[in-house]
């Protein structure tokens, strides 16, 4: 009974001390980026972080800004203002109550919109002013896109 005693207590020991020096290791891998000294022992940490670094040296491009536009089954409630930058990529969600064709003037993009469905405009806003989206049918605008220079 004492020598189970004992060999269950040493498991025990030894599931710990495996737990504390993993934990602790994976602390010095933590470190290794401000110390040289642990290189070798955690190369393949070492490997994965310098991976990472290039992927954030190197920032993959980003992609289209989403931009929403709903308007409702009675008309739109007033103008919605969009402001991107120049260059930047957007496309324009657009969900709407009543059926008719977006347009989007300067870029001279036409979409179809309908009730139930969702039509999405892809640009890149490579036009800096002021341009007026409107429910072309009915010409009356909803929104306003800015692209600031
Ligand atoms: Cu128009």
């Amino acid at each position: 009974m004492a020598r189970i005693g004992i060999v269950v207590a040493a498991a025990v020991v030894a599931v710990v001390l495996f737990l504390v020096l993993r934990g602790g290791g994976d602390d010095d891998g933590g470190q290794a980026e401000g110390t040289t000294a642990p290189t070798q022992a955690t190369t393949t940490d070492a490997t994965t972080t310098g991976t990472t670094g290039e992927t954030s040296t190197a920032p993959p491009p980003p992609g289209p800004r989403e931009i929403e536009i709903n308007v409702p089954a009675d008309g739109p409630s007033g103008i919605q203002r969009i402001d991107v930058q120049q260059g930047e990529r957007v496309v324009l969600v657009i969900r709407s109550g009543i059926a008719d064709h977006v347009h989007v003037h300067g870029y001279d993009l036409l979409a179809d919109v309908a009730p139930g469905r969702t039509a999405r405009i892809r640009f890149e806003a490579s036009r800096p002013g002021r341009f007026e989206i409107e429910l072309e049918d009915r010409g009356q605008p909803i929104a306003e896109l800015r692209v600031q220079p």
